[in-house]
């Protein structure tokens, strides 16, 4: 390796390691010294700094290498952020309405997307967000879409890459919450959706003494309709499962193609009620040494699900009920070690990684021996609903100590593993076959995902990891009892594992994030004519064009056909009676790179972004009376200002 050209910075440093904070504060360069080696003892940055540093900081105008899309969490939305420069670049609106991208703020597109994601005949507005999933082809990411669950009201939403909005929100009648997905099959075929705390699926209440009978947890297999860019519930179909708690999902790939595995825990089937003196989950669900990985046959099923007679309707679902899944030979039960956590298929598809939260090891389970033993009908037992379960011992690889509380395991080109461990607060590396632990690295604090580069498809990069820290504590300015989460970008493209930068997210708990190389991205810079539609990606019904702005009225009904360019909107008047429906068709003609419009109506709630090309309609009821200014929100030119018009509403 070629030596560093600033290692002086490390004599330099050594020299002032007692009284750095003096140093800083007596012999400050002034501002604007070029020399590296006086700002650096100034500011009290070790070698290792000044190195991380250079290996983090981009130039103004440098773009970064990948962008990864993390989960929002308890905001529901999606954050894109460059690697390994750490700026966050964008959050997608996903299931909270966003008011920068004017998402549920009065537009018709918006208005039933965010219909479809209703629960319980409620609006719901917001979304526990956990696992983004790219899409793939053949085992890689594609950069065409990307999904994502909504742990807390069971729903999926679909992104395009294209222009990063959010196509789709799908909800899932059947689930309590769900929580193991979203995951892809390598092809995209079916995204995964696993339910987590059961509830009863085949009527709609059960007392928890019924919990056995009646309660379920269920998987449902997403189909994927690429070319429409839409989930296909009609083709999609779900699996019954035992009422015990799905955790996460992986699919198969390579030898293992066709198959998922789902963890799951509380398979002691624990009804909780510590308000009545009886133990409390967190007690009754930890009592069996083992709870089962789940392995499905998700080729084998999909064919199932289209023959006559092997389905049952569930709310609308088509559901492969447990007695037809064990007849079929699509659904086995292994043992895994207590209170399971990561599931996390390897890159060459043949061996699946489990680790258990109460265990400090990662089991290794090998696919040519599952497959063996399913083949041979090797089985030790079933569970209470007759699902045959497979002897641990005979299936696994073997086991590795990696510490304690390891949750989460990604991959990188070596054939390595990195296992977060919670408890221990740390990443552990180690190396697949055979088992043995490499590196280790502190991370701050307790960490949850990992995400690598590419790392979940069937050829990870290295390079990049984060660590997606649960607490931060000391890390940032304070601000307030309230936390920002903690991501830290690691370094493992060498031996030993390097902490090179620290970025706060400060709207939500993200749980997991995907790593994708950016030049697999091919997004719009504008939308590609004018007058187009994002919700159908296509030209837009009611694009207007310049020249054929109007408003015309139809009984109660006003129709205004609008244009937006710099710096005016046309018409500039829009008169209505109090209670008239009014429907604004809106199409930015602009074509030029950023030149962004936004259109916003003071005190009707009304707010959307225009972005170059794109064509939108807003309704709603003039019920109130008075004179409305509307104007762009977006500082879009020196007249920007100039941007506005008047919403006459008469009373009656
Ligand atoms: S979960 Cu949060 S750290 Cu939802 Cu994937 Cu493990
Ligand atoms: Cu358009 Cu400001």
């Amino acid at each position: 390796m070629k030596k560093p050209r600033f290692a002086w910075t490390l004599t330099a440093v050594a020299a002032l390691a007692v009284g750095t904070v003096v140093v800083m504060q007596s012999c400050a360069p002034s501002a604007g010294s070029a020399d590296m080696g006086a700002i650096a003892r100034a500011r009290g940055l070790s070698d290792a700094d000044v190195v991380a540093a250079l290996k983090t900081y981009q130039p103004s105008g440098a773009r970064d290498e990948y962008l990864t899309f993390a989960s929002g969490g308890q905001s529901g939305q999606v954050l894109v952020i460059g690697v390994p420069s750490m700026r966050l670049l964008k959050m997608i609106a996903a299931f909270t309405p966003e008011p920068w991208q004017g998402f549920g703020y009065g537009s018709e597109e918006h208005k039933t997307l965010l219909a479809a994601g209703r629960m319980a005949g409620r609006d719901i507005g917001w979304g526990d967000s956990h696992h983004p999933a790219l899409s793939e082809t053949d085992g890689d990411y594609d950069g065409q879409f990307l999904f994502i669950n909504d742990k807390a009201n069971p729903r999926l939403a679909v992104i395009d890459l294209r222009d990063f909005e959010t196509k789709q929100i799908v909800a899932n009648p059947n689930m309590g919450t769900n929580h193991g997905g979203a995951f892809v099959t390598p092809n995209t075929e079916y995204v995964i959706e696993p339910s987590q705390y059961s509830v009863p699926l085949w009527k709609d209440y059960a007392e928890m003494d019924r919990y056995a009978e009646d309660y379920r947890g269920v998987v449902t297999f997403w189909k994927f309709d690429r070319q429409k860019g839409r989930l296909d519930a009609a083709a999609s179909f779900s699996l019954e499962l035992p009422p015990y708690w799905h955790d996460l999902s992986d699919a198969g790939k390579g030898p293992s193609f066709g198959w998922a595995f789902l963890n799951s825990f509380n398979t002691e089937m624990a009804t909780g009620g510590v308000e009545q003196g009886k133990p409390p989950f967190e007690a009754g669900a930890s009592q069996n040494d083992m709870d089962y990985m789940h392995v499905i046959n998700w080729q084998k099923a999909a064919q199932v699900a289209t023959q006559a007679g092997k389905t049952r309707m569930a709310r609308g679902m088509k559901v492969i009920p447990m007695e037809t899944a064990v007849a079929e030979g699509l659904l086995y039960l292994i043992p895994e070690p207590k209170s399971p956590h990561g599931s996390d298929v390897t890159p060459d598809g043949r061996f699946i990684v489990v680790s258990g939260k109460l265990d400090p090891h990662v089991t290794v389970y090998s696919w040519e021996k599952i497959k063996a033993a399913i083949d041979g009908k090797q089985f030790t037992d079933n569970d209470r609903y007759g699902i045959p379960i497979l002897d641990f011992a005979s299936v696994i690889n073997g086991q590795l100590e990696v510490g304690l509380g390891p949750l989460h395991t990604q991959f990188d080109d070596k054939g390595n593993g990195y296992t977060s461990i919670f408890l221990d607060t740390r990443v552990t590396k180690w190396r697949l076959d055979p088992l043995e632990v490499l590196d280790q690295v502190d991370v701050q604090y307790n960490v949850g995902h990992l995400v690598a580069a590419e790392g979940d498809t069937k050829s990870p990069d290295g390079k990049y990891l984060i660590a997606m820290n649960k607490w931060a504590l000391d890390r940032f300015n304070d601000v307030g009892p309230l936390l920002p989460q903690n991501f830290q970008l690691i370094d493992i493209s060498g031996d030993k594992m390097q902490v090179l930068y620290d970025m706060p997210i400060g709207v939500g708990e993200p749980h997991y994030a995907q790593m994708i190389k950016a030049d697999k991205l091919k997004p719009f810079q504008t939308y590609p004519q004018i007058g187009y539609d994002p919700g159908t990606m296509g030209p837009a019904k009611n694009a207007v064009l310049p020249g054929k702005e109007r408003i015309e009225r139809r009984g109660n009904e006003v129709h205004v056909y609008m244009t937006a360019v710099r710096s005016h909107f046309n018409p500039e008047h829009i008169r209505v009676r109090q209670g008239d429906k009014v429907t604004i068709h809106i199409t930015s003609v602009e074509q030029a790179h950023d030149a962004t419009h936004g259109f916003a109506i003071a005190k009707y709630n009304i707010n959307l972004s225009l972005e170059p090309g794109e064509a939108q309609t807003v309704s709603f009821v003039a019920d109130t009376p008075g004179v409305f200014p509307y104007y762009c929100t977006e500082f879009c030119s020196a007249l920007h200002l100039e941007m506005t018009g008047y919403l006459l509403v008469e009373p009656q």
